[in-house]
């Protein structure tokens, strides 16, 4: 049996609105948990103090999922299984009183749990997941955000096996137990919502820190790993303090409880989980070492530990009050995060690196079949909707807040919103109002951004007069109609802008906006000449600029914007506008792509990390983005031959590039890193130039590196090329970190991203490999999330990549719905694509659909995707 506990989808999943939304009839006040923890049968008994929600006579009503219960107590008395019932999964019990002492026994049995939902097992481990619905996998309990409770855990287990015994909020009590056992008991202080549960047993090393908060109390810190993994935890340690002293400056939150606990578990579904004291974490974003960590990988680990650390106040201390308002605690700790990573290195170069994250996922999101709004109105199962939409959109609308109120008012607003809704479960609607009262300003119309979907089309119109010297500007929305939602109405789009005078390269400073109307005009005067937009800078609202603008006007502000976001964007632009002219048949006019990259590599004024990211060419998907219908094969022709032509032009410069920024022994300094970054996108153009040693070049690269950026950034590229060098890299890969898990991911997921032409059968003989399995969330999407992300392969006309992604969702779902599913929004991208492709991709999902025994994830997915 793979699974015991199930969540197949009835016929037709019911549809949970927001409009819907009852307040609990029954509080739980506080819960005693007792695990008798066992692999295969663990013990959960549960004793709940209730107490009635206002008058009504309502029974009590308990989530379950795939629970038997064994017992069932009613202050103190057994009763019969004639006073309870179960209606599904639910257990019913009638009450008599206000207030109840209600107990509970089940068995459930982690190792046979492959959902990596509820309590389950990783390597040796037991850990939970309870985000969204997971609680009720492990008791009987009213498993929804706004019921908090009071937790008191004891854990009993065999010493030998499990010698650590983790849970939420503070250690108080442990001893020993007869047969080898041993027991240990937490309570955590801070009323909770079930879905910040969170224990963990296992034979685990710590590295122990403390941290002195601000009102100096002593916080003892832990990251707890698999003993060999103790190495590897040093940076986690830095960024949770790094994070730690920045809450405090920033937002002048303190951390509450006597410890924090990290845990690394390498079975998870998802980056990582805020439970209340007890963070759970996806070993990659713990574990580094220069050797098998990349710099991205580096940075990761920083800001995902920055997130989980941060929602200790967004998320835990208030928290949200039903799912529909989950961008409550995640745009907005995401919006932290971000901010965080910004003042730890570049600031240029995040916001570069969240708008491209935004667009590649968000923007794709919007306008599909998937698309819906930052508070979605329904949905059939939740774990669907932890989405780039909630996540990273949320975070735009809270930067966008941010912008229009300035830091100080920005921060009063936070300050009320912490103190007003503290150990309270709320919605995004509470946090605007905060906002408004604290920071003092209309957010009216802004409420849209929560409610639209969709990404809203920018349109400029520029009409320099010589005569006057004078400047109109023309801006228009629209917002495309998305499912559900046909008519849209004018949303308040922030945009910064700034004219330079291309004679000076300066401008007369920046302006900012707010467009509340279809249709705003505006006039400027006192330009000799026509001056050069910079517009949407620092990429204030998350929209689609269409701005018609001259190669010769691009390459002007690629060389003299000094907003680097817009700056980038203007090389980018300029490399878009010439691919797609050139798909669309005329030739390629590559020459004033080349100038502004010569100007940008030989500036010395430039962050070599800055001029990596411009002078990078754009994405296939995201070329794919820019047109009508896609087409994979002539992106990637014309994308390719760009490379080419500017590897060729600037051969010597490539060359001498590569060269110096090559490092005599490894640094993590903001240089270094940026020497490693600049070094890789070099050797890129150079071996694309068609050099007679660029092969051996990148092998030599690959060969002698001393750390994992420049030695997978070689293997990167070698992977695309038909050459020896090709094979030999790969198998010394494998061979060097053969039983290192989270590089074995990186073997897999290289491959599957290559530009090959054989890229769909090669992915199909490592999904044969040894090393390969579905189990792992991990080892599944570094083969087939990374193999769907790429545009060419993926899209290949016979439709085998299709065929093969579906096959794997539907293997996959009978062991992990949720990560099944999110391998589900490719495949859903239909109407992007030629007749033929389109019709290749519906087919596909309709088989999915049509599966017996989907589960409810997968089937929404598969449904909304086909409508
Ligand atoms: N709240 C977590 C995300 C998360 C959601 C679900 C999970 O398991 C199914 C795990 C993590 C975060 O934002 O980091
Ligand atoms: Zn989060």
């Amino acid at each position: 049996m793979a699974d015991t506990q199930t969540t197949h989808a009835p016929a037709t999943p019911p549809v949970i609105r927001r409009e819907d939304y009852q307040p609990p009839l029954w509080l739980v006040d506080h819960i005693r948990l007792e695990f008798d923890l066992d692999a295969h049968a663990t013990r959960v008994k549960a004793r709940l103090s209730v107490t009635r929600a206002g008058r009504h006579d309502r029974p009590l009503r308990l989530d379950g999922d795939g629970l038997v219960p064994l017992s069932v107590a009613v202050d103190g008395k057994a009763l019969s299984p004639a006073d309870w019932r179960l209606d599904d999964d639910v257990l019913v019990i009638a009450l008599p009183g206000n207030a109840h002492e209600v107990e509970t026994e089940v068995q459930i049995a982690p190792a046979t749990n492959t959902q990596l939902m509820g309590l389950y097992a990783s390597g040796g481990l037991l850990c939970t997941q309870c985000e969204p619905e997971g609680f009720r996998r492990i008791t009987f309990f009213p498993d929804r955000p706004d019921v908090l409770s009071r937790y008191d855990v004891t854990m009993r287990a065999d010493k030998a096996t499990y010698p650590v015994l983790l849970a939420n909020g503070d250690p108080v009590e442990q001893g020993e137990l007869p047969d080898g056992r041993h027991w240990a008991r937490w309570v955590d202080p801070y009323p909770k919502p079930s879905y910040l549960f969170a224990m963990v047993a296992g034979d685990l090393a710590c590295n122990a820190d403390s941290f002195t908060t601000m009102s100096g109390r002593a916080v003892r810190l832990g990251i707890w790993v698999r003993e060999e993994d103790l190495p590897r935890t040093s940076h986690a340690m830095t960024a949770l303090k790094n994070s730690m002293a920045w809450d405090e400056r920033v937002y002048g939150r303190e951390y509450d409880l006597d410890v924090f606990n990290i845990v690394a578990v390498s079975d998870f579904n998802f980056g990582a989980m805020e439970n209340k004291g007890l963070n759970i974490f996806n070993s990659r974003y713990v574990l580094a070492d220069p050797e098998t960590a990349t710099d991205p990988d580096y940075d990761a680990i920083e800001s995902v530990v920055a997130h989980e650390y941060f929602h200790n106040w967004s998320g835990d201390r208030v928290t949200c009050r039903d799912w529909f308002q989950l961008s409550l605690k995640e745009g907005f700790t995401v919006y932290r995060d971000q901010c965080f990573s910004a003042d730890m290195g570049s600031a240029a170069v995040k916001r570069i690196e969240d708008v491209r994250t935004l667009r590649a996922a968000q923007f794709q999101e919007d306008a599909g079949p998937l698309a819906h709004p930052v508070r979605p109105e329904s949905y059939m199962e939740i774990s669907n909707f932890y989405t780039a939409t909630v996540y990273n959109k949320g975070a735009e609308l809270i930067r966008m807040i941010a912008l229009l109120l300035g830091p100080e008012r920005f921060r009063q607003g936070t300050d009320l919103y912490f103190e007003r809704h503290d150990g309270q479960a709320v919605t995004c609607e509470d946090f605007v109002k905060a906002m408004e009262d604290g920071g003092g300003i209309d957010l009216g119309q802004f409420r849209l951004w929560y409610s639209q979907a969709g990404t809203p089309r920018l349109t400029v119109r520029q009409r320099y007069d010589p005569a006057s010297g004078s400047l109109s500007i023309t801006l228009r929305q629209t917002v495309p109609p998305t499912p559900g939602q046909p008519e849209k109405a004018p949303m308040a789009i922030p945009v910064k802008f700034a004219l330079f005078d291309p004679a000076t390269g300066e401008h007369g400073g920046e302006e900012l906006v707010v467009l509340t109307r279809d249709q705003l005009e505006m006039r400027r005067e006192g330009f000799a000449q026509a001056p050069v937009l910079s517009l949407n800078r620092g990429f204030a609202a998350p929209v689609i600029v269409e701005a018609e603008q001259s190669a010769q006007d691009l390459a002007f502000l690629a060389a003299r914007d000094d907003d680097p976001f817009s700056r980038y964007e203007a090389m980018q632009q300029l490399m878009i506008n010439g691919l797609l002219a050139h798909i669309s048949g005329a030739p390629l006019e590559s020459d004033v792509i080349i100038d502004s990259i010569r100007r940008t590599i030989t500036d010395p004024t430039l962050d070599r990390s800055f001029v990596a990211e411009a002078v990078r060419l754009p994405s296939e998907a995201y070329l794919g983005d820019q047109m009508q219908v896609v087409d994979p094969d002539a992106i990637h022709a014309a994308r390719e031959r760009l490379m080419t032509g500017i590897g060729e032009a600037l051969e010597s410069e490539w060359r001498a590039l590569h060269a110096e920024c090559a490092r005599n022994g490894f640094s993590l300094s903001a240089d270094a890193r940026a020497a490693r970054k600049l070094r890789g996108v070099a050797l890129s153009y150079l071996v694309a130039s068609g050099a007679p040693d660029g092969a051996a070049l990148a092998f030599g690269q690959f060969d002698r590196a001393d750390n994992m950026t420049e030695r997978q950034a070689a293997l990167a590229i070698l992977v695309n090329r038909e050459t020896p060098e090709r094979d030999q890299a790969l198998a010394a890969f494998y061979r060097r970190y053969a039983g290192n898990a989270l590089v074995v991911d990186k073997w897999f997921q290289t491959q599957a991203l290559a530009f090959h032409p054989d890229t769909v059968e090669i992915v199909q003989a490592l999904a044969g490999h040894a090393d390969f399995t579905l189990a792992n969330p991990n080892r599944a999407r570094a083969l087939y999330s990374a193999f769907a992300a790429n545009q060419w392969a993926f899209n290949r006309a016979d439709g085998k990549g299709y065929r093969m992604v579906a096959d794997a969702i539907i293997a996959l779902d009978k062991l992990n719905p949720q990560t099944a599913a999110r391998l589900v929004p490719p495949l859903g991208r239909w109407r992007r694509f030629d007749g033929a492709r389109g019709a290749m991709m519906r087919a596909e999902l309709e088989r999915i659909a049509a599966t017996p025994g989907l589960s409810r994830d997968v089937l929404e997915q598969a449904t909304k995707s086909l409508a």
